[in-house]
């Protein structure tokens, strides 16, 4: 068991999405518990990652292939995992605020907290007060997410915030922030609960929000 789990480690800090695939299926079919699969293997695996990159050993190209392998491996793991009834860490719903299309950042932020175990709502770019609103209403979420680019598509982080604390809600879940512009005090200006510099850190961060 000890030794296919150390290969699926491997392969997603190689990045080697046909090696993650073919031992996450060896792991299956040898019958172990999908959720050790998911722990010990995927995001054991993307923890180090996450490590390497916040050393500076590993760039943003690393640690997208290194979610591509994970993403591969997990596929392959959901369907067992709802049958086994795995709880995530949390859910997340992500998004790109208002009027700004950036999506990488936004998606290896999705990315990395798949990876850690939380169960993503992408709700893709450009998104409205409303749909933020939506999923902590209607789809439960216990964190927002937002990502923004520009200096002129910060100001909707607000809104969202606002919007949130109109609807009565804002005690139901925790609003995450960050972006290349973004900053903590900036999080701090507009009522969230934290800021991310990046999507390693907002996985730290989401973890310890939700524990709390
Ligand atoms: Co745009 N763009 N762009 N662009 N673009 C920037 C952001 C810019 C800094 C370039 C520049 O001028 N030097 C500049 C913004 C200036 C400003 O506002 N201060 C800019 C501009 C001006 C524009 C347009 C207005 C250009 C134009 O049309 N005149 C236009 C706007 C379109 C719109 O959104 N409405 C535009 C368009 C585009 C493209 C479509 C061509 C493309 C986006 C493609 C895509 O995303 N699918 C693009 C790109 C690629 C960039 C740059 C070059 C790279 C962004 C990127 O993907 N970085 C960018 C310059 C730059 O940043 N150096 C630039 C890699 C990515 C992994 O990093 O997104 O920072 P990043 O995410 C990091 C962290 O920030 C953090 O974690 C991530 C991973 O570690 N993070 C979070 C991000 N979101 C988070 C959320 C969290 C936590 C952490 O939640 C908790």
């Amino acid at each position: 068991m000890e030794k296919v789990l150390d290969v699926i480690r491997e392969g997603i800090m190689e990045g080697d999405m046909p090696l993650t695939q073919e031992k996450v299926q060896e792991a299956i079919d040898a019958g172990i518990a999908p959720g050790d699969i998911l722990q010990e293997g995927l995001v054991s695996a993307m923890a180090e990652v996450g490590r390497l990159f916040e050393e500076g050993e590993y760039f943003v190209p690393e640690m997208l292939i290194a979610a591509r392998a994970m993403k591969a491996g997990l596929a392959l793991l959901r369907p067992l995992l709802v049958e086994a009834d795995v709880k995530p860490a949390g859910k997340v719903a992500a998004g790109t605020v208002k009027g700004d299309l950036h999506d990488i950042g936004k998606n290896l932020v999705c990315m990395m907290l798949e990876g850690a175990g939380f169960e993503i709502v992408d709700l893709g770019v450009d998104v409205g007060p409303d749909k933020f609103l939506d999923a902590v209403v209607n789809q439960g979420v216990d964190v927002i997410a937002m990502s923004a680019l520009l200096t002129t598509t910060m100001p909707n982080m607000k809104v969202t915030v606002d919007a949130i604390k109109e609807a009565g809600v804002r005690d139901k879940v925790k609003v995450i922030i960050g972006g290349a512009p973004v900053t903590d005090a900036y999080a701090q200006e507009i009522g969230a609960d934290g800021y991310a510099p990046d999507a390693s850190r907002a996985v730290a961060l989401a973890q310890s929000l939700v524990a709390a």
